[in-house]
């Protein structure tokens, strides 16, 4: 008998479903799939589960892990307020505690997170030999880390941190989202996590770097990094790597929906395999309905409506106005082809060798998120000077992605008001000027 467990909350519940339908489709060997919840779980997912594992002939069990390891949840989230912000991330930790409430005559059992599909014989990897290790990872390659700092990914750079003090080599660094466990030597190291638990928990606040030793995998990496298992990648596919280094190849492989921003968990861009391949076995489970159509009718909908809402707020702004565009140098070309623009309408653009960024990064805020110092020189001073000469007369787009926020800002302070002064331009980019639509919140709510 395979032992397999899978922490969710309710509201993945039809994520989990999936990841335990795939599973089921590919193998031949019998399964008990170990659901652990949280007290959100309702009753029609519950049978929703007990239907599947019928229909496949297999078993499933559940456990409310809120409720048999009460005194241990209280404590993480008493220790880790701020990462333990809603239901769905205290459920991450539940992987830690399996020591405490599952049954002891398990000796072996693969753990998996909800945001999975397996399309493989999960027997696979069921039957590899762990020999002296607590359990099988698998590594998240220095490689890697590397690639994402290029792209200013500033949650690996606090793993970076985390990495930097030698205690997690980052090229040991593991992701916990599939883990193939020898379960009496991971309820020996109980004691180890608890202690780690403390350790961390009794760390002052005000010295914690925020995703700092917090997380379930944080604290799973400082302490076993040295001591675990390296599974094969195809074990546990993260998403947003593969995607990155262009493998869309979905045969064979355990598919791990990392990250929810767009392009890089879930979404229902059909074009992408690994978006098709969850929803060939979505589809087959009870939560794939008539409600499923009628919620992805609603998302588009909303979007078609505040389109057209959008449109008369815009043509309203313009009355009587000209346009006038801010933007980065690289994104001149682009932008001059999405909004038309005209020979005689204003461009005001970074040159070459100028980066938004030294003008915007060292821009602070209180707690309340309003501006305490910011600089105007270079380009910016442009834009502002030319703002106040055509206030009134021109409404200036800016397309600056990311540093929208802090131009709106300093733009506001200086009197200018958005849809009237100025505009996001960042608004119009659609798929056509390379922009995927954000379909992730449609996929929560199918
Ligand atoms: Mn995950």
């Amino acid at each position: 008998m395979i032992h397999v467990a899978v922490g969710m909350s309710n509201l993945f519940s039809k994520f989990a479903g999936t990841a335990m339908l795939s599973m089921f489709e590919n193998t031949k060997a019998e399964v008990t799939v170990h659901i652990m919840h949280d007290n959100s779980f309702l009753e029609e997912n519950h049978d929703k589960f007990v239907k599947i594992a019928e229909q496949y002939n297999q078993q499933v069990k559940f456990y409310n892990v809120e409720e048999l390891c009460r005194d241990e949840i209280e404590k993480i989230r008493e220790y880790f307020p701020e990462v333990v912000k809603g239901r769905f991330t205290i459920i991450a930790y539940f992987r830690l505690l399996i020591s405490v409430f599952f049954p002891k005559e398990i000796k072996k059992l693969i753990y998996l997170d909800s945001d999975i599909v397996v399309n493989l014989d999960i027997k696979e990897l069921w039957n590899i030999e762990l020999h002296e290790n607590i359990f099988g990872a698998m590594k998240l390659s220095s490689n890697w880390l590397d690639e994402k700092v290029k792209k200013r990914d500033y949650d690996t750079l606090s793993k970076r941190d985390f990495c930097r003090d030698g205690t997690v080599k980052p090229e040991e660094y593991f992701n916990d989202g599939v883990l193939l466990i020898d379960m009496e030597k991971f309820r020996e190291v109980y004691s180890k996590i608890t202690a780690t638990i403390e350790f961390f928990g009794s760390i002052p606040k005000h010295e914690r770097d925020i995703t700092y030793g917090c997380s379930d995998q944080i604290l799973l990496n400082y302490c076993f990094s040295k001591n675990y298992l390296h599974l094969n990648k195809k074990y546990n596919t993260c998403l947003y790597f593969a995607r990155y280094f262009g493998d869309y190849d979905v045969n064979e492989k355990i598919i791990h929906y990392t990250g929810t921003a767009k392009g890089i968990g879930l979404d229902i861009d059909m074009n992408d395999s690994y978006n098709r391949i969850f929803f060939k076995y979505f589809m087959k489970t009870p939560w794939s309905n008539e409600n499923t159509i009628e919620n992805i009718v609603k998302f588009f909908t909303k979007n078609y409506n505040q389109c057209k809402l959008d449109m008369i707020k815009v043509s309203t702004m313009m009355a009587g106005k000209e346009r006038a565009f801010f933007t980065e140098h690289v994104s001149v070309g682009p932008m001059k082809k999405t909004f038309l623009v005209k020979e005689n309408e204003e461009i005001i653009a970074t040159a070459e060798n100028e980066d938004l960024a030294d003008y915007l990064d060292d821009v602070s805020f209180d707690d309340n998120g309003k501006i305490i110092s910011y600089e105007v020189k270079g380009v910016l001073k442009t834009l502002l000077d030319s703002m106040k000469i055509f206030k009134g007369k021109k409404v200036f787009f800016l397309l600056v992605s990311g540093f929208y926020p802090k131009l709106y800002e300093i733009l506001q302070l200086n009197g200018f008001v958005e849809y009237v002064d100025f505009i996001n331009g960042d608004l119009f980019r659609c798929e056509l000027s390379g922009e995927p639509l954000e379909t992730y919140p449609c996929v929560l709510d199918l």
